[in-house]
This record gives C-alpha cells, structure tokens and sequence, in this order.
C-alpha cells in the first residue's frame, strides 16, 4: 500500500511535513517514520518494551484484568486492551531433520535488525506468499545459489515503485484531509480510485484487457482489484484477470516450464493477499535462481547440509530462509493465558474459530477489547485506518461507561452470534473461501476452517459501528 496512504491519519501536520522517499517506504523507511511519530507524540514512555505477556484473568468481583509478565510483573487493569497483531505469531513448518540442519536459518517475520548478508552464500528460501515473493529478488542479488521451493503459486502485480513523484506528492498533500475522510466511505479504506462500475462480463476482451494492462503499468493491487464490480464475488469475471496476469508471467519468465509452475491456477486471483512485488518474476531468469515445485515433490527431509525432496534430489544449502507465514489473527491472543468470566479460557472459546462482535469484544471477556481482532475489516483493509477507527471506537466506549459510572462493558451473546453469522453471509457471498489462505486458518495445520476478516466493506463496518455508538451500544451490556 503506498506510504502516503498508509500512514497515521491523526495528525494533519505530519501528514503534511513527513517526506516518504518513495511511493512505497521500505523496512527503514518505515521504522523511521514509527519511531519520528513515538517520539513527537511522546508514547515511548508508556511503552514497557522487551516484556512478554504471559496471563491475562478478569476478577468478576473488581471487574478488573489481572496481567503477568515475563519478567515476573503482576499488574491489575481496568481495561485489557489487546493490540497484539494479527501477523505477529511467525510459524515454521514441521519437518523431518529440520533441527538437524547445520547452516544459517532465518524466518522473514523475525529478520535480524542489523540485516543479513548472503554474499557468496548458497540459499534457500521456503514460501512464496508476499515474504518469499519480495524477499527473494534482493536475496537473489547476494547469493552465488538460490533455491526457492514453492508448494503454492500465488499472484503478484509489480508495484512500480520508485522515489516519491513530488507533483503527485503536492497533490495529495493539498487533498490529505479529504482524502483522509474519504477513505472512510470505501471497501478497503483507501481513497483516490473511482469505484468500478462494470462486470468484467459486460465488456470486450480486447478492452478488458487494456484496462488490466493500464493498471499493471499503473502499479498496486487495489487499482487493479478495482478494474470491475465483480472480480472478487464472479469466477468467470476472476478469470479474466487472473488469465490476463498468468499471461504477463509467461511472458516474463523465459523458461517456460519455470513460468508454468509460477502460474497460480488454484484459487480466483485477490482472494489471498494479492502481491506487490519488484522484479519477482523477472528473477527467475537469473542463471543461478531455480524454482523446484514441492507441490509435485514435496520436501522429504532437512539434513545437515540441506534439503532432500521426494524424487530422490538433494539441495546443498548455507542458509535456509522460513517465509512461511503466521498463525494469524488469532495465534498472538491464543498464545496469551486469556481466561474471562467463569474461568473461561479464549482457545475454548475458539477452538472451533473466532467469535467476536464487531471484532471488537468477545462475549465473556469483559472489559476486554481488540484492534482490529477477527471478525472486522482489519486485514482486508488500509491496516493503520482501521487500527485508528478501533482505537476511537474503544476510547469512544470506555468514556461512554465511565460518563454513567458503569464499570463493566461486555458484549452480549446474542450481538456476537449475530454479528458472526453476519460475517459469515458476507464472506459466503464471495470467492474469498474458496483460497486457501491464512483468512481462512488453512496455512497452519489443525486450525478450524473459518473465514476471519470482515469483508463486507470498511465503509459499511464504520457506519455499523457508528450506528451502534449513537444508538448507546447496543449489544454491549454495561453494568456498574
Ligand atoms: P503467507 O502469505 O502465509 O505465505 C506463506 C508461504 O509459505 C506460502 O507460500 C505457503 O505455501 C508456504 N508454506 C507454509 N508452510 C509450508 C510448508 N510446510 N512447506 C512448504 N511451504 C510452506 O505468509 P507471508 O509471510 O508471505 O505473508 C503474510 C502476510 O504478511 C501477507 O499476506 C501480507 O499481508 C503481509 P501454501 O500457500 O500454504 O501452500
């Protein structure tokens, strides 16, 4: 997502005087950014970094959340806010001999700070969701040996990147309050691209495909998502797109059984993460790159020295790189000792998936809240939108209880079930189930099969949510 985009909303001058060297801000140029906004807004001193939380119990008699720590701390809270992530639990697979293997090994969601250098080295990444897709052309550059192992294919678009264009940037810093406000009333929170009006049906192909063509050269994954009404909800409109992009990968990859096996052909394009990548493709015309399919021949074994697959070949290996996801949404809160009314503990709770209203509370947890938990937009939208509109709402609610001298905030059975039936209309109506993806749990073994984002749209989740706020909670019970 381009960085003056994605990017804190809540402050109108450092929207104005932050400078992002390019369309989309790398690692660095983020983690400057974060910390520039901790350090103008003075948060650090609130922060306990290092700290790992350990337990979380409600006492029902003080209506408070007792929290331990890591470092042996006992804190009691009034309020338990959970703003733990929902890829921030890193999951390497289970594999034969993977201890045993002598060489380096890195996963992409615990990346050394100072780097990694793998000049002269022979590397294996393992995964190609957006980790492997956009690690593995930088890592390409320094290893003498590259071998990628794809179980999956999945769809990338480029994302012509490059330094920040400065007349685009005056623009949109002229538009930034508008924009801002704008990006409210749309599907995924973000502003800027006229909604489609067409199905991809109703038009030519020849036309249909200059406008995929026009967006592959524009660049980002929302344009193109943007192009019909009903990529995401019609397979025979999906198919057009994801024919037009398989198309691009044959062009591009000149080895055309290589170009064969990147071809994803398993689920509708957009339905996981669709990528953004630079020279991904492109790579793997690099005489020291090579592709192995491991959905054909899967890894047999880690051995001292590498990797064995299943048709009897061998793999030297110095470094192996896991870009093999998370167990996300639900995996940090189930990692935590959450136990709410009656002693109930949160993987009972979900052990058949999440339940949330709003993904906001859970029905047991009182005085329990989420950023962007199960259940809402979160993930399927402009990330830091939502992580402010859950702030606000949260802050919006505790202030509403304390106004009336209420203590305790719980949502109610009825409003989860309701809202998680509702969830699961929304997500049945489109093609999202129909990917294997982490949405939906499948990428982590025995987790129950459950569609987790809200996809029914950001602008049609805040105005629930502001109904609910001006209507005085419904479906949060408060008591004193
Ligand atoms: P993803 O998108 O979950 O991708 C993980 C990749 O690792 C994917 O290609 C998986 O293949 C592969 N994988 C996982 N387990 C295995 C095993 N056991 N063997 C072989 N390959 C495996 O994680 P990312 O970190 O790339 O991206 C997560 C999100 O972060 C992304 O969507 C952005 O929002 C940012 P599979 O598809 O399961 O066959």
């Amino acid at each position: 997502m381009e960085s003056l985009e994605y990017s804190f909303s809540f402050s109108p001058e450092l929207d104005q005087e932050w400078k992002w060297p390019e369309r989309y801000g790398n690692q660095d140029e983020i983690l400057t950014y974060v910390r520039h906004v901790a350090d103008r807004f003075g948060i650090r001193k609130d922060i306990r970094f290092d700290t790992v939380v350990t337990s979380a119990i409600f006492d029902e008699l003080a209506n408070r959340w007792t929290v331990k720590t890591d470092k042996g701390e006992t804190i009691t809270v009034p309020y338990l806010i959970m703003a733990t992530g929902n890829l921030s639990t890193p999951r390497k697979p289970n594999i034969r001999g993977i201890d045993s293997f002598r060489g380096k090994t890195y996963h992409t969601g615990l990346w050394p700070h100072d780097g990694v250098d793998f000049t002269g080295l022979r590397v294996g990444v393992i995964g190609t969701g957006s980790s492997g897709v956009q690690s593995i052309p930088h890592i390409a550059k320094q290893a003498r040996q590259l071998f990628v192992f794809q179980r999956t294919a999945n769809f990338s678009l480029p994302a012509q990147n490059g330094p920040m264009d400065p007349e685009k940037e005056a623009k949109h810093k002229a538009e930034y309050p508008q924009r801002r406000a704008d990006a409210m009333n749309t599907p995924f929170a973000i502003a800027g691209y006229p909604p489609p009006t067409q199905s991809a049906l109703e038009v030519p192909e020849e036309e249909r495909n200059a406008t995929y063509e026009r967006k592959w050269q524009e660049g980002g994954s929302i344009s193109f998502l943007y192009s019909y009404t009903d990529l995401l909800t019609n397979k025979a409109a999906n198919d057009t797109a994801a024919d037009f992009v398989r198309s691009k990968i044959r062009q591009m990859v000149k080895d055309p059984e290589t170009a064969e096996t990147l071809c994803p052909n398993d689920h509708p394009i957009g339905t996981k993460r669709l990528i953004l990548d630079t020279n991904y493709y492109q790579t793997y015309n690099l005489p020291h790159v090579k592709l192995i399919n491991i959905r054909k021949n899967p890894i047999q074994e880690f051995t001292e020295w590498g990797i064995k697959t299943s048709d009897g070949k061998a793999y030297e290996i110095d470094a192996i790189v896991f870009a093999t996801g998370f167990d996300a949404m639900t995996g940090a809160m189930k990692e935590i000792d959450i136990k709410g009314k009656d002693g109930l503990a949160i993987n009972e709770k979900w052990k058949d998936g999440p339940q949330t209203l709003l993904g906001v509370m859970v029905a047991g947890f009182p005085n329990m809240f989420m950023i962007t938990g199960p259940q809402s937009p979160g993930v399927k939208s402009q990330m830091i939108f939502s992580c402010q509109q859950h702030v606000d709402f949260i802050g919006d609610i505790i202030a509403y209880a304390r106004g009336r001298q209420m203590r305790r905030i719980e949502a109610s059975r009825m409003a989860e079930m309701a809202w998680v039936q509702h969830n699961n209309e929304v997500a049945d109506s489109t093609l999202y189930p129909l990917a294997n993806s982490w949405y939906m749990g499948a990428n982590i073994p025995g987790k129950p099969r459950v569609f987790m984002p809200y996809v029914g749209g950001v602008q049609k989740y805040v105005a629930r949510c502001n109904e609910i706020a001006a209507g005085g909670y419904e479906g949060f019970d408060m008591s004193a």
